[in-house]
């Protein structure tokens, strides 16, 4: 006589799931708990990249192929907890580009929104809609959504900088184009300096209107001159969670250079210990001048200059400046803000 085995609710409900499962439907309450956490998770993880690895790498990645044949000589720094798909975060993509004397990387634009922070060699450009910028150490350069951009090294020396972009996001949203341009280096329509002239001396041109979204018409943030707002406000008082700290902003808006991607620059006087914090926003920090440790979810991580290191959203950390510490980081926190999902947590 067959033993019939009386299913066990679990059976039952795995059958279920099986049977459903040709017609593409699947049950909600067995992953609801994840889906709606308590609080933000993510795979991404806290990691640093000292930068003397990534920079000989790199230099090794310079005989292996041309600027112009890679289109972008680049090392994606990839979170070790999301490897395989080109993030830093779960939102956003870092990588280092390295572009050495003589070269071009070919004129292109595209729907992802671009940041550069120039950290080591001096001499190239990078041009935006018809606009050279020439690319010095600490120097915020951007490259909004749709503006064609090449860059290219007139100098004897290579360049490397930080690429930030928006990649994931726009890879959510489906909303990616890509062209390639007529010419492989954009022909001059405006002097160097046009831009800052025009939009980043607390004037605007007299007729010119801007929606609240707009990015900057301002593409290059001279460090030389945030250097030294920061060297004059950090005679005042500090803030315990910052030390002293700017936010980029688009000028004309008070709103952050693009839409997508916020960007900040802070200084932490020698011996200073941040209290710990965190925020939604997972943040990406290049340190500039300096040396110091993170402290992150009760883990250390020393970072000298040019060293990247990412903090996931909603991980606690501290930064203790060894010596007087000057650090870059980029997030999507405007994202997060225009859509009310933006918190911070000061401890
Ligand atoms: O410079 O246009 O790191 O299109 C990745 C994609 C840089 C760029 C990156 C890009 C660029």
């Amino acid at each position: 006589m067959p033993i019939s085995i009386t299913p066990t609710g679990d059976n039952i409900r795995k059958e279920f799931y099986q049977r459903i499962d040709p017609e593409n439907l699947t049950p909600l309450w067995e992953v609801l708990a994840s889906l709606v956490p308590e609080s933000p998770t993510t795979s991404a993880k806290a990691h640093l990249w000292e930068f003397s690895t990534v920079r000989d790498y790199l230099m090794e990645a310079g005989d292996l192929i041309t600027a112009e044949e890679a289109e972008r000589r680049v090392l994606i720094l990839e979170n070790p907890g999301l490897r395989g798909q080109s993030q830093i975060t779960q939102s956003l993509y870092a990588g280092l580009q390295l572009i050495l004397p003589g070269e071009i990387a070919p004129a292109h634009r595209h729907t992802q929104s671009a940041l550069r922070l120039v950290v080591s060699g001096e001499g190239a450009y990078t041009a935006v809609d018809g606009e050279r910028t020439i690319m010095r150490r600490g120097d915020f350069i951007i490259t909004p959504a749709w503006t064609y951009h090449d860059h290219g090294n007139d100098g004897d020396e290579p360049v490397i900088w930080l690429d930030g972009l928006d990649i994931p996001i726009v890879e959510m949203l489906a909303a990616g184009f890509r062209e390639g341009a007529p010419e492989k280096a954009q022909i001059p329509t405006r002097p160097i300096g046009d831009s800052l002239a025009r939009f980043g001396t607390n004037m605007l041109p007299v007729d010119f209107e801007v929606e609240p979204s707009d990015p900057t018409r301002v593409f290059v943030y001279p460090y030389e001159e945030a250097r030294r707002s920061l060297e004059k406000i950090a005679c005042g008082e500090s803030d315990v969670h910052h030390g002293f700290k700017f936010r980029y902003i688009n000028p004309a808006t008070g709103r952050s250079p693009m839409p997508t991607i916020g960007a900040f620059l802070q200084m932490l006087p020698s011996g200073f210990v941040t209290r710990p914090y965190r925020s939604t926003d997972s943040t990406i920090f290049l340190c500039l001048e300096g040396s110091g440790r993170a402290t992150i979810e009760g883990k250390d991580y020393e970072f000298g200059e040019n060293d990247v290191f990412v903090i996931p959203s909603w991980n606690t950390f501290k930064l203790h400046a060894e010596t007087e510490t000057v650090l870059f980081s980029y997030s999507d926190r405007p994202v997060q803000k225009a859509l009310g999902l933006w918190r911070e947590q000061r401890l």
